[in-house]
């Protein structure tokens, strides 16, 4: 359909003074995710290029395919709000309620404001995706995000990381003033479709009244504190034997580049300088990639036996022929990981940009989790083709990379022994350095955009206001002095791509859970962390149930049918790194750690 015919159908649509009925209801959702559905496949496919070939026309062609789903979904919200009287079927009320929810980002009504907004968000994507530091000048060799974080990763040397850490984090300041414009239009949006707001809105996602979903979301992290108050206080010590009280100071804040990461959200990196005596494991995946030559390409098909040994089916040919894999050397792309179904059937891609490290084998089974959740959902109505919530579809990948146990890797021949159970704490801790490590930063993200789309943050404290966040949620510092000079929050993927991220937050409590019922289900009686669902029928089975419903069910719903729960639960996280939380307990009081900071 054009533009032009677009216009024309909608204003052909019934404008009458009669009330609505529950079968014009039924009528007006039918119809409005034909046409959604539509535009979205025209978007992804316009952004699919921008993403992975950045040029001022792919930038504009994306900004013009985003701003028809935005003036289509406004449209259609605004026209949905006659039928809020009626008493609907719970399938008809969910996908109205959707229509409303399906853009991240809503556009006001008014076309110039909403033009201006797409075109904000292509320009703060490709930004990020172009982004470099030439630490020599412009002219000189240039640094990408992927170079910078392998230094994070790799280099000891407080000067280097601090100095890799700014060269990034100056990508940033640019953005600083078309984000505050952002969250004014955005705003707008939102409070046309009936939010307060932005933060408002993406809180309203988790069928649950959304102060409601706020305290969730502060359960679950008390839940898991003491346990990452453990991990930090043990990490700190650590690297104060490291790096000496100089480079840390005394206040008990780590400083964000000595943690083996770009954004200190992964800690696995620094394995080596945390390492239990007497417990490591003796391999390292990493090394095993390189020494056995596996590429790229071949580390995915790892990934998609993992899931056909659950009973699901080979990813089809497009996948092998359309996805990006590999960072090309001719065009700017946006390296970060995403999982696509650009036709909501099976055009299934992953856009990568895949080196041959461990890192990057865990987050390949993470983005073949997007698409092998995609695919099972593929025949329920385009507005059900999603999540049970979002937090689900970032949790299906990693549970199973949670079954990449040694056992595992040596079943498939990637290992020649496994490792002996006195080796366990070493592997929890390096597992923890990922995955505890992770929580507060999940978690602080949305709570700085939650206030910035409230306005209780203003952009003239924005970097004031973020490093309070980061300081009290996961007790790291800023490796400098830092003012609103800077945009440290735009550094960020999914700050600058506007991609709400309490789903990971959610994502890295729920795969536990996940995870304990999987194994569950296999009949597995052990420790959870040493087990694996692989080649588990009964496992995969149970898994598609949940998966094959999309978001046509309340989540809790979802949950249940997979796990017999019906709420997020973060007891299965805490039974897993049980051991260590118990040997961190007692190396912290040896040291005579202090805790918290
Ligand atoms: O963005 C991602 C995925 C793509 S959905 C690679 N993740 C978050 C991040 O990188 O910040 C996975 C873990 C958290
Ligand atoms: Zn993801």
């Amino acid at each position: 359909m054009t533009f032009q015919s677009q216009r024309a159908a909608s204003a052909a649509q019934p404008q009458t003074a009669a009330p609505p009925t529950v079968e014009e209801a039924r009528q007006f959702t039918d119809a409005a995710e034909k046409r959604l559905l539509d535009l979205w496949i025209k978007s992804g496919r316009a952004q699919w290029v921008q993403e992975t070939f950045i040029t001022d026309d792919t930038e504009i062609l994306a900004a013009q395919a985003d701003q028809n789903v935005k003036a289509a979904t406004s449209e259609l919200a605004a026209q949905s709000r006659r039928f809020e009287p009626l008493d609907l079927p719970p399938d008809v009320a969910r996908k109205l309620k959707l229509i409303k929810l399906s853009v991240d980002i809503p556009a006001p009504r008014n076309p110039k404001e909403s033009a201006e907004l797409s075109q904000i968000n292509a320009s703060l994507q490709s930004d990020y995706g172009k982004g470099k530091w030439c630490p020599n000048g412009a002219q000189g060799k240039c640094l990408s995000l992927n170079d910078l974080e392998n230094i994070m990763a790799t280099s000891r040397d407080p000067i280097e990381l601090q100095r890799a850490w700014i060269g990034w984090h100056a990508i940033a300041p640019p953005m600083r003033e078309r984000y505050s414009r952002m969250v004014e239009l955005a705003n707008e949006g939102a409070r046309e479709v009936g939010f307060g707001d932005v933060g408002a809105m993406w809180r309203s996602n988790y069928d649950m009244p959304p102060g409601v979903f706020s305290a969730e979301m502060d359960r679950l992290w008390e839940q898991v504190r003491p346990l990452y108050v453990s991990l930090h206080a043990y990490v700190r010590t650590q690297l104060v034997k490291k790096y000496g009280p100089g480079v840390l100071g005394t206040d008990g804040a780590i400083p964000a580049h000595l943690l083996g990461n770009m954004w200190a959200q992964d800690w696995a990196n620094i394995y080596p300088l945390v390492a239990p005596a007497n417990a490591d494991p003796g391999y390292d995946l990493t090394q095993i990639l390189k020494a056995k030559q596996i590429d790229p390409i071949a580390m995915v098909h790892y990934g998609e036996r993992f899931f056909m040994s659950l009973g699901f089916e080979a990813l089809p040919q497009t996948f092998w022929q359309r996805s990006m894999f590999v960072k090309p050397q001719d065009r700017e792309v946006v390296c970060h990981a995403s999982a696509w179904d650009i036709d909501y059937v099976d055009d299934l891609r992953i856009k990568m940009c895949i080196e041959q490290k461990g890192e990057d084998f865990s987050t390949i089974h993470h983005e073949l989790g997007h698409n092998f959740y995609q695919r099972a959902y593929d025949t329920q109505p385009p507005l059900f083709r999603n999540s049970a919530n979002d937090g689900f579809h970032e949790a299906i990948g990693d549970t199973i990379a949670l079954s990449v146990t040694p056992e595992y890797l040596k079943q498939i021949g990637l290992l020649e022994n496994v490792p002996p159970e006195s080796a366990d704490i070493g592997i929890l801790m390096r597992k923890a350095l990922e995955k505890v490590a992770f929580l507060p930063f999940g978690l602080l993200i949305d709570k700085w955009r939650w206030e910035v789309f409230s306005g209780k943050i203003t952009p003239a404290d924005y970097n004031k206001a973020w490093w309070e966040l980061r300081e009290k949620y996961q007790g790291v510092k800023p490796p400098v002095a830092r003012s609103e000079q800077d945009f440290d929050p735009g550094a960020k993927y999914h700050v600058a791509a506007n991609v709400p991220y309490a789903r990971y937050f959610l994502a890295d409590i729920l795969q536990f859970q996940f995870h304990r019922a999987l194994c569950r289900e296999s009949g597995y009686k052990g420790p959870l962390h040493r087990c694996s669902i692989y080649n588990n029928k009964a496992a995969g089975e149970r898994l598609d149930k949940m998966l094959e419903m999309g978001q046509s069910r309340p989540w809790p719903e979802a949950l249940e049918v997979m796990t017999g729960e019906k709420q997020m639960d973060a007891t299965a996280i805490l039974d897993y790194f049980a051991p260590l939380k118990k040997w961190l307990d007692e190396q912290n009081a040896k040291d005579g750690a202090k805790l918290d900071w």
